[in-house]
């Protein structure tokens, strides 16, 4: 009897020992005794660690709250999915405890202790917010998570930033998978998830593969620059909306390519001229109108005549057609076939139509015109522009075809594009560009969704003596010839 009194007198002197060596071990600098004896308990208010004796012992074990850490993508509270322990249930570190469903993210919380559970804080489907207690876990005296960093600093769940740069890192674009302890230890460590070879499912980085690293950090690296990049994505963090990447530096080509220098070079030639005459342009106060025409049977028209023309030796597109079709519309609306002097104080209507074609050239754009258009044919339309158009690609364009334009038309759609805004060619008084005639749905009379060739044209007029009225008659006149071919037929002089 006196040997097991002397007995438990040496379990009580050893156990105040211990306890002295935690309080002098407690980071908080308390200056005076903050693990007191409370109604058998001892409790280090500032960390919420309970070490709980129920009687004289040797072995000390610690009452953890074990909080929800911070999952990152800026989630503060989440819903309880699923418990995967239940009070009395003995955990190792690194087992699952349960699973939180946010709006971002399903994650899997693992216990950083070992121990038994001793209270669960909510219920299925209930809200838990971060930094708050999941679960109370009496740990054992070699808990990885109370032996590594002593109790007083061991038992705060809530990650720091540097919590949050460790559960966002990222590889290579994809998102780093690791469980909260997992990425704790890493922290703890010093270590960048990035660089640590992960060797668990789906790229996964597991507790040995960190302890590896600690080990020896060159095989991470090494192992990660030769590992293939087909690893399958998150299965754990599923997150449901991707996480912009947003980079403050700028990309640094990693190839150096050898680049030109600048040079600065005279404008000259056709270029000259075309500074010249738009910048004149500039100054014409323009309007611009759009709308669309259905070319469906002129595309039919056309493949069927330019059978035809091709025998002939003539290209055939659709401009002649186009040209004859404004130049009956034009002789509806004269004025659309004017010129105007520089101060626009009068106004000159033409008697010819010579329609102006922009085209590109190497030398830049040019505006040959086809003369008299009023009184040619359309096979002698096409012919004439295979003229000009052999001669502005060899560069041989002479005067008189550049010069004496009344109207012009730019097709822009022979290159592509739906929309353009055409300049007015001075003195003249307004231009037409057209858009690539495009397949495309439309509803016929009745209601039926049919297949049409359409082709957006926009016009743009001097607003100082054209008015969008008249602008948009022209044009209407023009769409209903384009549109019924037979009613060009029925005009033509
Ligand atoms: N939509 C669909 N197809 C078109 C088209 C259009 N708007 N315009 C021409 N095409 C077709 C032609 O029918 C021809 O088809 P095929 O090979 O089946 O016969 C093919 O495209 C080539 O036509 P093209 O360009 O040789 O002949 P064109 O008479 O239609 O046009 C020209 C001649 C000079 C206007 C044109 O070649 C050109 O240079 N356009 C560019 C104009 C330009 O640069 N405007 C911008 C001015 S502002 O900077």
């Amino acid at each position: 009897m006196a040997s097991a009194l002397r007995r438990l007198k040496w379990e009580k002197f050893r156990f105040l020992n211990n306890l002295s060596k935690r309080k002098s071990s407690c980071k908080q600098n308390h200056t005076r005794t903050i693990c007191q004896r409370k109604t058998n308990q001892y409790v280090c208010h500032s960390q919420l660690v309970l070490c709980r004796t129920f009687h004289w012992s040797p072995v000390c074990h610690e009452l953890v709250q074990f909080k929800l850490a911070d999952i990152g993508e800026g989630i503060r509270e989440v819903q309880l999915k699923e418990w995967f322990v239940k009070v009395g249930d003995h955990v190792s570190q690194f087992d699952s405890i349960c699973e939180v469903q946010s709006d971002k993210a399903t994650v899997t919380i693992t216990s950083r202790y070992k121990g038994i559970i001793s209270k669960l804080y909510y219920d299925v489907d209930d809200i838990a917010l971060v930094s708050t207690p999941l679960v109370d876990i009496e740990t054992d005296a070699d808990s990885p998570g109370t032996t590594q960093s002593g109790s007083s600093s061991s038992s705060s769940e809530v990650s720091s930033s540097s919590d949050d740069e460790h559960s966002m890192q990222r590889i290579r674009g994809r998102k780093v998978l690791a469980t909260p302890a997992v990425r704790r230890l890493a922290m703890e460590n010093k270590i960048k998830l990035s660089d640590v070879e992960a060797t668990g499912k789906d790229g996964r980085i597991l507790k040995d593969d960190i302890l590896k690293y600690i080990e020896d950090p060159s095989v991470g690296k090494q192992a990660k620059a030769s590992a293939p990049l087909a690893t399958p994505p998150a299965v754990t963090v599923e997150p449901s909306k991707p996480t912009p990447v947003v980079s403050t530096t700028p990309i640094q080509p990693r190839i150096t390519l050898p680049v030109g220098k600048d040079h600065t070079e005279k404008i000259k030639g056709m270029r000259k001229a075309m500074v010249k005459t738009m910048t004149e342009a500039n100054n014409i106060p323009t309007f611009g109108y759009d709308d669309e025409f259905d070319m469906s049977a002129l595309v039919d028209l056309r493949s069927k005549v330019k059978a035809i023309t091709d025998e002939k030796g003539v290209k055939f597109s659709y401009m002649p057609i186009i040209m004859k079709a404004v130049s009956m519309a034009l002789t509806e609306f004269p004025m659309l076939n004017a010129s105007v002097d520089k101060t626009c104080e009068n106004i000159t209507y033409k008697a010819v139509h010579n329609i102006g074609i922009a085209m590109d050239t190497q030398d830049g754009l040019i505006v040959p015109n086809v003369k008299n258009v009023q009184s040619l044919s359309i096979f002698e339309l096409a012919t004439e522009l295979n003229r000009l158009q052999s001669l502005g690609l060899a560069g041989k364009l002479g005067t008189s075809d550049l010069s004496g334009g009344t109207f012009s038309l730019s097709n822009i759609g022979a290159i592509g594009g739906t929309y353009a805004r055409p300049v007015i060619l001075p003195p003249e008084v307004s231009i037409g560009a057209l858009g690539k005639i495009q397949t495309l749905p439309r509803y016929d009379n009745h209601g039926n969704v049919v297949k049409k060739h359409i082709m957006c044209v926009s016009w743009s007029a001097d607003h100082r003596v054209i008015e969008g009225a008249y602008m948009a008659r022209f044009s209407n006149l023009l769409k209903s010839f384009l549109e019924n071919p037979g009613l060009i037929m029925l005009y033509l002089r």
